[in-house]
């Protein structure tokens, strides 16, 4: 039985199965760099689920399968618009993925990683791994799929966020949003703003060392994931969760003091304050750095719990910051609260706060030409405790286990709310209880593959029995790849 994550929209089986011990990749219809880069990338992903030992006959030629990359505008469902859908056949010749660009190519590559199954060793020879000839035709359901890490409440470096990406893409998810600033620190260095990273990253939530982002290194996360075809959408939360700003920058407050590091948990003490002639020029400074140095479309200001402010002044800070970003060449994103003021058509609007019962403004927005981005806290905030007994993370908005992930319509999460107007699904994984890398993978997974079928599948593919035991299945690439995960007793692992 094949064991797919996200479950694809048509999966065929033709019957019978063919084997391999290695494989060799070809591109076709990209550009020479393009081609080598992506041959090179699902060589490595296909080769890691075949057996140690494989790939190296004694005797015999070399059991290579061919694998095709091809780019064909007819590829995926017939009328999908998607530019990433994609098509996969596996017969008895070997594999042939298609798709109109390279982005479905590495779908499908992900998906044909799925389907091989290992052959344990019979008889005195070596294990191998064999392919069940299928045709999978697919494409998402939204276009943005993403994942929220706040770097700012404990900082994850270079090497976990290439980690975190390897996952997203391994679930088909193509957005990493990072929450680089807030109260307790500024994790990106701005270049007109030097102070704030020089000032405002060494420390954290439980006294480590902190640290931030060099523009360097934001550049080689963004190649990375967009070799992996993921998208950084970088925010600097603002006009709350701005401490770490005014701890730099005195005049940024109406006393003119500078305010005090924090190390806390709580939310909602800091603000800007609109009159003040520091601001305008302090929030043009890091938001044009930031949509300079950003490849994708989007930047996030945050807006969200600025619980000391006044509508109108909010809504003056809304308007400055789409103003900015737009000026800067990128479309704005913002977290719920946003939509209480006047937006302009095609911002994007994060909806997580699950507490709150009237979501009229939110709905009036979608309806008014703003996007929305869902991301229910009970359901998708991978910060939350899978049960109430357990070491790591919150549960403000309930205790979140891999079924609560799971079992969720993303069309009725928002009463009134335009089916059209949903961009997609983010899960968030804020880190006030959350320092290691193994903490942090324990919180994503497997809950983050239950939210990438959220965002991908179409809820008549969806099946809570049949997902439970493709998670099992799939924790094998995670203990091979030396990922912690939390084996939740929802799974047979
Ligand atoms: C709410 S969600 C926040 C964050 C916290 C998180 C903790 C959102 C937009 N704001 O500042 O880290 O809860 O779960």
């Amino acid at each position: 039985m094949v064991s797919l994550i996200p479950q694809p929209l048509d999966v065929r089986h033709a019957g019978g199965h063919v084997s391999l011990t290695g494989v060799t990749v070809r591109a076709h219809g990209l550009d020479e760099h393009a081609a080598a880069r992506l041959e090179d990338l699902v060589t490595r992903l296909l080769e890691a689920t075949l057996p140690a030992g494989a790939g190296k006959p004694d005797v015999g030629p070399p059991a290579d399968l061919p694998v095709q990359l091809r780019v064909d505008p007819s590829a995926g469902p017939d009328g999908s618009t998607s530019d990433e859908r994609y098509s996969l056949v596996v017969d008895a010749d070997g594999a042939t993925l298609s798709a109109p660009d390279a982005a479905g190519l590495l779908h499908a590559a992900q998906t044909l990683r799925q389907l091989v199954e290992p052959v344990p060793a019979s008889g005195g020879g070596e294990p191998t791994a064999r392919l069940p000839f299928v045709v999978v035709v697919d494409a998402p359901r939204y276009p943005w799929r993403g994942l929220s890490v706040d770097v700012a409440r404990h900082f994850s470096g270079p090497e976990a966020l290439r980690a975190v990406v390897d996952v997203l893409s391994a679930y088909k998810l193509n957005v990493l949003h990072l929450h680089l600033t807030d109260d307790q620190g500024w994790r990106i260095e701005s270049p007109s703003r030097p102070e704030l990273a020089k000032l405002s990253s060494d420390g954290d939530c439980s006294g480590g060392k902190g640290g931030h982002l060099s523009l360097a290194d934001f550049r080689a996360l963004q190649d990375y994931a967009a070799e992996r075809f993921v998208r950084v959408v970088p925010e600097i939360d603002v006009p709350g969760h701005i401490n770490a700003a005014t701890h730099v920058y005195g005049d940024l407050r109406p006393d003119g003091v500078p305010t005090d590091a924090y190390t806390g948990i709580e939310v909602g003490f800091s603000r800007l304050t609109f009159d003040l002639p520091a601001t305008e020029p302090f929030l043009r400074d890091v938001f044009t750095d930031l949509a300079h140095v950003t490849d994708g479309e989007h930047v996030h200001f945050g807006g969200d719990e600025v619980l000391t402010m006044e509508p109108d002044e909010y809504a003056r800070f809304v308007e400055l910051c789409e103003r900015i970003i737009r000026e800067a060449g990128k479309t704005p994103v913002a977290w719920q609260e946003a939509a209480k003021a006047p937006l302009r058509p095609g911002t994007i609007v994060q909806y997580w706060d699950t507490h709150k019962a009237d979501l009229t403004y939110l709905a009036d927005a979608a309806r008014a030409g703003a996007r929305v981005l869902l991301s229910p806290a009970n359901k998708v905030y991978l910060d939350m405790k899978y049960t109430a007994d357990f070491p790591l993370g919150q549960e403000w908005a309930g205790l979140v286990e891999l079924r609560d992930s799971y079992d969720w319509e993303p069309e009725g999460v928002v009463e009134g709310l335009p089916p059209s107007s949903i961009e997609g699904v983010e899960g968030a994984v804020w880190t006030e209880r959350i320092v290691t890398t193994d903490d942090l993978f324990t919180m994503l997974l497997p809950r983050l593959s239950a939210v990438a079928e959220v965002a991908w599948t179409t809820p008549e593919r969806k099946d809570w029995e049949d997902f439970r035991r493709r998670v099992a299945v799939e924790a094998a690439a995670w203990r091979r790849d030396g990922r912690a995960f939390h084996p939740t007793p929802q799974v047979d692992w």
